[in-house]
């Protein structure tokens, strides 16, 4: 079993893999640790990650980048409209009203989901670990931004099906951080004793994160989260393009953003210049040759300039600390540590506010690249079997507020109930008990608009069926347990009809207000999850097993007043149908998989007949600089202009005739040169071969 973390950010994607010698984060092919959210699409292959990124400019109607904000969310959605107007490629709307991804590929208009594109980004990934860890990958911890609602984590979800990958968790950034933060501790606080508590502050490309988090020994409870979803790096790239923007406009009479070429490199020399002034506070060039109209552009740039242009960023930087620092309730004396990660935390100025506002230096001990993949990595160490790791519980929150809301066809006892409070532990399980002589629905939403970062505060709707009354014509009691899971999801895991035995019925409570409780089973269960023994507990095999539990039927159920002796209860399994639910069907989702395992297949033949090519003309090269050198000795000197002839003629037929073959012409034309070559290769080698024959033979006499 794989042990994996992926940091799937808005610009950067990282992956950490658990080997012996404990958890690493791994190179790609590009012998590079961080792979770009990118994704290009081409007339015969795809290209992901650092190969997609050099696409940019050059292929930029195809080349999908900055697609993270689209999971889960409509075509009309304001997000989505905000990005459009940036973006280099086309969205379109897809007929269920989702973002669609408008590109050329294998010369076919393609319309791709947010689901499809970030499946190919983690099909790359996947493959990078693969290679790492010479085995195949499958079972995997990845991570979201906290923030993230149902319809945003169940879209990305689905994004890793996709890609062939079983998702043991979708856990928040700031969480896989303070993971990586506390699992090596040795020096925590007892559980007895007053914990520790620190700050963890998130800053990426596109958004802010906040979390404050309580550590004892052996276990972590995040306090409180908040954020700013449209606070990134990328805001202070944009401020400084607006400035070039304009400035060019005066300077050199070119209209950059009629370019979206010119407009893409000099978001690329801004973020360079930005990661610069990070480090140094002195005047600083902007040169860009041949830029647009054959002009070639230059500037200066200093920090004190930067920061004055970006003071409304500036500004939005304290919200968030405020917000979950009020949560918490803690005073500043009770903070412990600051600690920073996200590229765009390197920003002094940035780094100055954080300081300011908790009155105490940040600190930087955590890798702010990797740690969010590193902490993933953790996660699924925890959860699979098959690795050993240190003990450690995480209980993380509900970010938003749930409400459940429930109406039957002829009740009129419409009604609803908080189900999950704001920062309420999770993931947990609760059971709610109503009385009801028939089927009826349950409707859940997130509780307060106004807070939620989405547009549509429906989660989905649950109908519980096969609800009949008693024989004596009361109503039945209903249990139906609801759970915010391990991957941040709501979600309906069962419910069940308890059957009144004889002479049971003064015990029973027959109002029309439901009673919410906390599942004991499903707390222990919560406990297992967290005390995390080393086995599995996947989400799914939790819900399997309570669902299994629910159909054994009977069980003993303690009476009310609890003193009486314990009567037997029959329970019967209701079935329960979701609607509503933001997450694709699964018809869609499976030709979506059967979709991109034939991309996988497609761009395997292109990279081998790219290989089969290169072969050619390597090995082209590679003789003819042999023939002037080390083989020389080995050849006549007719022979050999003669096969540097027929090198010559192959080299032109590659930019020729040969620029476009099949494999197997490919293959078979260095096999041709290599009957040609291979017999000068076998002279030479047998001549350095013989005295080292001699010397062994003079050693053995
Ligand atoms: P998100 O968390 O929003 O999904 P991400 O995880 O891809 O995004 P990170 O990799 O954490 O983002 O950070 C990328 C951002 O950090 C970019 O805006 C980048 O320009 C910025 N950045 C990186 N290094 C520096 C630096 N030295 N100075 C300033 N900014 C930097
Ligand atoms: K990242
Ligand atoms: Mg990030």
């Amino acid at each position: 079993m794989s042990v994996v973390g992926i940091d799937v950010g808005f610009q950067n994607c990282y992956i950490a893999v658990a080997r012996s010698g404990g958890i690493e984060t791994i190179a790609n092919d590009y012998s590079d640790r961080c792979t770009p959210a990118v994704v290009s699409l081409a007339t015969k292959n795809r290209m992901i990650g650092n190969a997609a990124k050099s696409q940019i400019i050059t292929n930029f109607k195809n080349t999908v980048h900055g697609f993270k904000k689209f999971h889960g969310r409509a075509f009309d959605d304001p997000i989505v409209q905000e990005e459009k107007p940036k973006l280099p490629y086309s969205l379109c709307k897809l007929a269920n009203g989702n973002t669609g991804i408008k590109v050329r590929y294998l010369d076919e208009d393609k319309v791709f989901t947010v689901e499809q594109i970030t499946g190919m980004l983690l099909t790359k990934l996947k493959e990078t670990s693969e290679g790492a860890l010479k085995k195949p990958v499958v079972d995997c911890v990845i991570s979201v931004p906290s923030f993230f609602t149902d319809a945003e984590r169940r879209s990305v979800f689905d994004a890793t099906q996709i890609a062939g990958l079983n998702c043991l968790r979708l856990i928040n950034d700031t969480t896989a951080v303070a993971l990586a933060y506390g699992i090596y501790k040795q020096d925590l606080p007892n559980p007895e004793e007053r914990p520790r508590n620190v700050v963890f502050v998130d800053m990426g490309h596109s958004s802010f994160q906040v979390s404050i988090t309580a550590f004892n020994k052996g276990k972590l409870k995040v306090l409180a989260t908040a954020f700013d979803l449209s606070l990134g790096g990328r805001n202070f790239d944009e401020a400084l393009v607006d400035y070039f923007c304009e400035e060019f406009k005066g300077k050199y009479k070119i209209n950059v953003r009629d370019n979206p070429r010119a407009l893409l490199r000099l978001h690329q020399e801004c973020e360079k210049l930005k990661k610069l002034m990070s480090a140094n506070s002195s005047d600083l060039p902007l040169n860009i040759e041949c830029f647009m109209n054959d002009i070639d552009v230059s500037s200066r740039m200093n920090r004190v300039q930067f920061e004055e242009m970006c003071t409304q960023y500036l500004r939005k930087v304290e919200m968030p600390l405020k917000a979950a620092f009020e949560q918490s309730k803690l005073s500043r004396d009770d903070i412990y540590a600051v600690e920073i990660v996200g590229g765009a935390t390197r920003i002094p100025a940035i780094k100055e506010r954080i300081v300011k506002f908790f009155c105490k230096e940040v600190s930087t001990t955590l890798n702010a690249d990797e740690a969010v993949a590193r902490g993933c990595a953790l996660q699924c160490a925890i959860l699979s079997p098959a690795f050993k790791v240190r003990e450690f519980s995480i209980t993380d929150v509900v970010p938003f507020p749930i409400t459940l809301r429930w109406k039957s066809p002829t009740d009129d006892g419409l009604g609803e109930c908080e189900v999950f409070s704001k920062n309420h532990a999770a993931p947990f399980s609760k059971v709610i008990t109503f009385h009801k002589k028939e089927p009826f629905d349950l409707e859940a939403f997130y509780s307060s608009p106004h807070d939620l970062p989405y547009p549509d505060h429906r989660i989905g709707c649950f109908s519980v069926q096969n609800v009949v009354p008693q024989p004596d014509g009361d109503s039945s009691k209903v249990k139906v347990k609801v759970r915010v899971n391990v991957h941040g999801i709501f979600s309906m895991s069962s419910a069940s009809l308890i059957e009144k035995q004889k002479g049971e019925s003064e015990d029973m409570q027959i109002d029309s207000e439901p009673m919410v409780q906390n599942d004991n089973r499903a707390e222990e269960q919560n406990k297992m999850q967290v005390d995390q023994e080393g086995q599995s507990q996947g989400d799914q095999q939790n819900e399997d097993n309570s669902s299994k539990e629910g159909a054994a039927g009977e069980k003993q159920e303690p009476a009310a007043g609890g003193s009486k002796p314990k009567v037997k209860v029959k329970s019967i399994d209701l079935p329960i149908m979701a609607s509503n639910i933001r997450q694709l069907d699964s018809d869609v989702l499976t030709s979506f998989v059967e979709y991109e395992r034939q991309m996988i297949t497609q761009d395997k033949l292109v990279k081998e007949l790219n290989d089969a090519k290169n072969a050619v003309e390597e090995y082209v090269y590679d003789l003819r600089d042999k023939l002037c050198g080390i083989y020389e000795k080995y050849i006549t000197e007719e022979d050999s202009s003669q096969l540097t002839l027929m090198l010559e003629d192959t080299e032109n037929w590659l930019y020729e005739d040969g620029e476009d073959q099949p494999k197997q012409v490919y293959e078979e034309k260095l096999d041709a040169l290599k009957r040609l070559g291979q017999p000068i290769q076998d002279r030479h080698r047998e001549h350095e071969d013989r005295p080292r024959a001699f010397e062994e033979l003079g050693k053995k006499l």
